[in-house]
Protein backbone atom coordinates (compact mmCIF):
# COMPACT_ATOMS: atom_id res chain seq x y z
CA UNK A 1 0.00 0.00 0.00
CA UNK A 2 1.21 3.28 -0.31
CA UNK A 3 -0.63 6.40 1.01
CA UNK A 4 -0.69 9.88 -0.85
CA UNK A 5 -1.69 12.50 1.05
CA UNK A 6 -0.71 16.58 2.61
CA UNK A 7 -0.23 16.12 6.38
CA UNK A 8 -1.37 19.86 7.11
CA UNK A 9 -5.14 19.34 4.94
CA UNK A 10 -8.00 18.60 7.00
CA UNK A 11 -9.20 15.65 5.56
CA UNK A 12 -5.94 14.19 4.93
CA UNK A 13 -5.46 14.70 8.79
CA UNK A 14 -8.92 12.94 9.78
CA UNK A 15 -7.17 10.07 8.15
CA UNK A 16 -3.71 10.41 10.00
CA UNK A 17 -5.30 10.80 13.38
CA UNK A 18 -7.36 7.23 12.40
CA UNK A 19 -3.80 5.71 11.86
CA UNK A 20 -2.45 7.24 14.69
CA UNK A 21 -5.03 6.23 17.31
CA UNK A 22 -4.28 2.37 16.08
CA UNK A 23 -1.60 2.30 15.49
CA UNK A 24 -1.17 1.61 11.43
CA UNK A 25 1.98 2.62 9.76
CA UNK A 26 2.11 3.13 6.12
CA UNK A 27 4.38 4.17 3.41
CA UNK A 28 3.72 8.08 2.96
CA UNK A 29 4.59 10.41 -0.04
CA UNK A 30 3.57 13.32 0.80
CA UNK A 31 1.83 16.10 -2.18
CA UNK A 32 2.34 19.78 -1.74
CA UNK A 33 -0.94 21.57 -1.52
CA UNK A 34 0.61 24.18 -1.44
CA UNK A 35 2.75 24.03 -4.30
CA UNK A 36 0.05 22.37 -6.29
CA UNK A 37 1.16 19.29 -6.58
CA UNK A 38 -2.10 17.66 -6.66
CA UNK A 39 -2.80 19.21 -9.78
CA UNK A 40 0.54 17.96 -11.65
CA UNK A 41 0.44 15.33 -14.48
CA UNK A 42 2.07 12.46 -12.06
CA UNK A 43 -0.15 13.30 -9.23
CA UNK A 44 -3.51 13.03 -11.53
CA UNK A 45 -2.31 9.80 -13.13
CA UNK A 46 -2.82 8.09 -9.42
CA UNK A 47 -5.81 10.15 -8.57
CA UNK A 48 -7.96 12.06 -11.36
CA UNK A 49 -9.86 14.17 -8.29
CA UNK A 50 -6.73 15.47 -7.58
CA UNK A 51 -7.52 15.52 -4.20
CA UNK A 52 -5.93 14.15 -1.18
CA UNK A 53 -5.42 11.74 0.53
CA UNK A 54 -5.06 8.50 -1.85
CA UNK A 55 -4.64 4.90 -0.96
CA UNK A 56 -2.78 2.62 -3.79
CA UNK A 57 -3.91 -1.06 -2.79
CA UNK A 58 -0.54 -3.55 -4.14
CA UNK A 59 -3.21 -4.70 -6.81
CA UNK A 60 -3.37 -1.08 -7.99
CA UNK A 61 -6.43 -0.24 -6.24
CA UNK A 62 -7.00 3.61 -5.57
CA UNK A 63 -9.15 4.63 -3.08
CA UNK A 64 -9.50 8.28 -2.61
CA UNK A 65 -12.62 8.94 -0.09
CA UNK A 66 -11.18 9.01 3.71
CA UNK A 67 -14.74 7.15 4.89
CA UNK A 68 -13.70 4.51 2.28
CA UNK A 69 -10.25 3.85 3.65
CA UNK A 70 -11.02 4.26 6.88
CA UNK A 71 -13.74 1.61 6.64
CA UNK A 72 -11.00 -0.26 4.64
CA UNK A 73 -8.89 -0.17 7.23
CA UNK A 74 -10.66 -1.14 10.02
CA UNK A 75 -11.45 -4.44 8.56
CA UNK A 76 -7.70 -5.20 7.97
CA UNK A 77 -6.89 -3.66 11.94
CA UNK A 78 -9.54 -4.43 14.23
CA UNK A 79 -7.65 -3.49 16.82
CA UNK A 80 -8.85 -0.27 19.07
CA UNK A 81 -12.43 -0.16 16.84
CA UNK A 82 -13.05 3.04 15.49
CA UNK A 83 -16.06 2.29 14.10
CA UNK A 84 -17.95 1.61 16.73
CA UNK A 85 -19.22 -1.73 18.67
CA UNK A 86 -21.83 -3.74 16.70
CA UNK A 87 -23.90 -2.86 13.62
CA UNK A 88 -26.29 -0.21 15.41
CA UNK A 89 -22.79 1.87 16.04
CA UNK A 90 -21.03 1.64 13.10
CA UNK A 91 -24.41 2.93 11.51
CA UNK A 92 -24.43 5.62 13.79
CA UNK A 93 -20.35 6.37 13.03
CA UNK A 94 -20.92 6.65 9.28
CA UNK A 95 -24.11 8.68 10.02
CA UNK A 96 -22.17 11.09 11.94
CA UNK A 97 -19.05 10.88 9.37
CA UNK A 98 -22.09 11.91 5.99
CA UNK A 99 -23.20 14.94 8.46
CA UNK A 100 -20.35 16.29 9.42
CA UNK A 101 -18.37 16.21 5.83
CA UNK A 102 -21.94 17.52 4.14
CA UNK A 103 -22.47 20.30 7.16
CA UNK A 104 -19.46 21.00 8.42
CA UNK A 105 -16.64 20.66 6.33
CA UNK A 106 -18.42 21.96 3.68
CA UNK A 107 -19.57 25.11 5.26
CA UNK A 108 -16.32 25.92 6.45
CA UNK A 109 -14.78 25.26 2.80
CA UNK A 110 -17.09 27.20 1.37
CA UNK A 111 -16.40 29.94 3.37
CA UNK A 112 -12.63 29.45 2.50
CA UNK A 113 -12.51 28.91 -0.67
CA UNK A 114 -15.06 32.01 -1.84
CA UNK A 115 -13.51 34.52 -0.79
CA UNK A 116 -9.74 34.18 -0.69
CA UNK A 117 -7.87 35.43 -3.68
CA UNK A 118 -5.55 32.26 -3.45
CA UNK A 119 -8.78 29.92 -4.41
CA UNK A 120 -9.80 32.05 -7.47
CA UNK A 121 -11.12 29.91 -10.14
CA UNK A 122 -10.64 26.89 -7.84
CA UNK A 123 -14.29 27.49 -5.59
CA UNK A 124 -13.87 23.47 -5.52
CA UNK A 125 -11.13 20.80 -5.13
CA UNK A 126 -10.41 19.55 -8.18
CA UNK A 127 -9.17 19.97 -11.73
CA UNK A 128 -11.85 21.93 -13.14
CA UNK A 129 -12.51 25.91 -13.00
CA UNK A 130 -14.90 26.96 -10.72
CA UNK A 131 -16.13 30.44 -10.29
CA UNK A 132 -15.70 31.88 -6.84
CA UNK A 133 -19.56 33.33 -5.14
CA UNK A 134 -18.92 35.66 -2.47
CA UNK A 135 -21.73 35.04 -1.17
CA UNK A 136 -21.31 31.57 0.12
CA UNK A 137 -19.13 33.27 2.32
CA UNK A 138 -21.57 33.97 4.76
CA UNK A 139 -23.53 31.79 4.13
CA UNK A 140 -20.73 29.26 5.14
CA UNK A 141 -20.64 31.27 8.76
CA UNK A 142 -24.16 31.14 9.03
CA UNK A 143 -24.55 27.14 8.56
CA UNK A 144 -21.67 27.34 11.14
CA UNK A 145 -23.22 29.43 13.97
CA UNK A 146 -26.01 27.11 13.60
CA UNK A 147 -24.25 23.73 14.10
CA UNK A 148 -22.12 24.41 17.13
CA UNK A 149 -25.34 24.93 19.55
CA UNK A 150 -26.66 21.65 18.04
CA UNK A 151 -23.86 20.14 18.69
CA UNK A 152 -23.37 21.05 22.12
CA UNK A 153 -27.07 19.86 22.57
CA UNK A 154 -26.41 16.48 21.18
CA UNK A 155 -23.30 16.06 23.73
CA UNK A 156 -24.89 16.68 26.99
CA UNK A 157 -24.21 13.50 28.77
CA UNK A 158 -22.34 12.06 26.76
CA UNK A 159 -18.80 11.44 26.81
CA UNK A 160 -18.76 10.75 22.79
CA UNK A 161 -20.41 11.22 19.85
CA UNK A 162 -21.45 7.27 19.79
CA UNK A 163 -21.34 4.79 22.07
CA UNK A 164 -19.10 5.10 25.31
CA UNK A 165 -15.87 5.39 23.77
CA UNK A 166 -14.40 7.27 20.80
CA UNK A 167 -14.90 7.08 17.34
CA UNK A 168 -14.09 8.22 13.45
CA UNK A 169 -16.95 10.05 14.10
CA UNK A 170 -15.11 12.19 16.91
CA UNK A 171 -12.16 12.37 15.06
CA UNK A 172 -14.41 14.00 12.08
CA UNK A 173 -15.52 16.69 14.72
CA UNK A 174 -12.42 17.73 16.76
CA UNK A 175 -10.67 17.97 12.58
CA UNK A 176 -13.76 20.15 11.63
CA UNK A 177 -13.50 22.44 14.79
CA UNK A 178 -9.72 22.83 13.83
CA UNK A 179 -10.36 23.61 10.62
CA UNK A 180 -12.81 26.24 11.41
CA UNK A 181 -9.85 27.65 12.79
CA UNK A 182 -8.78 28.43 9.40
CA UNK A 183 -11.89 30.51 8.53
CA UNK A 184 -11.08 32.41 12.35
CA UNK A 185 -13.95 30.45 13.66
CA UNK A 186 -14.12 28.82 16.95
CA UNK A 187 -17.14 26.92 19.42
CA UNK A 188 -18.59 29.34 21.44
CA UNK A 189 -18.16 29.65 25.02
CA UNK A 190 -21.38 28.92 25.95
CA UNK A 191 -21.33 25.26 24.36
CA UNK A 192 -19.93 24.14 27.29
CA UNK A 193 -20.51 20.35 26.44
CA UNK A 194 -19.03 20.57 23.38
CA UNK A 195 -15.76 22.03 24.83
CA UNK A 196 -15.89 19.22 27.59
CA UNK A 197 -16.27 16.51 24.58
CA UNK A 198 -13.36 18.45 23.36
CA UNK A 199 -11.26 18.14 25.72
CA UNK A 200 -11.78 14.80 26.61
CA UNK A 201 -11.60 13.76 22.70
CA UNK A 202 -7.53 15.38 22.89
CA UNK A 203 -6.58 13.43 25.80
CA UNK A 204 -8.34 10.22 24.41
CA UNK A 205 -6.14 10.79 21.07
CA UNK A 206 -3.28 12.01 22.85
CA UNK A 207 -3.65 15.67 20.99
CA UNK A 208 -2.28 18.63 22.78
CA UNK A 209 -5.43 21.39 23.22
N1 LIG B 1 -13.89 13.39 -0.53
C1 LIG B 1 -12.54 13.50 -0.20
C2 LIG B 1 -12.20 14.95 0.00
C3 LIG B 1 -10.75 15.18 -0.20
C4 LIG B 1 -10.41 16.65 -0.30
O1 LIG B 1 -11.24 17.52 -0.64
N2 LIG B 1 -9.15 16.94 0.01
C5 LIG B 1 -8.66 18.28 -0.08
C6 LIG B 1 -7.69 18.56 1.08
S1 LIG B 1 -8.53 18.65 2.61
C7 LIG B 1 -7.87 18.44 -1.38
O2 LIG B 1 -7.25 17.48 -1.80
N3 LIG B 1 -7.88 19.62 -1.99
C8 LIG B 1 -7.17 19.81 -3.19
C9 LIG B 1 -7.41 21.15 -3.77
O3 LIG B 1 -7.91 22.03 -3.07
O4 LIG B 1 -7.02 21.37 -4.92
C10 LIG B 1 -12.21 12.66 1.02
O5 LIG B 1 -13.06 12.41 1.87
O6 LIG B 1 -11.08 12.20 1.11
Amino acid sequence: MQLYTFDPAPNPRRLSLFLAYKGIELPTTQVDLMKGEQLGESYRAINPAGTVPALVLDDGTVMAEVIGICDYLEALYPEKPLFGDGPLARAQVLAWDHHLFVGVFMAIAETLRNGNPAFEDRALPGPFKVTQIPALCERGRQRLAQTWPALDKTLAGRDFLVGSGVTLADIDLLVAIEFAGWIKESVPESCTHLHGWLARTRETLGIQG
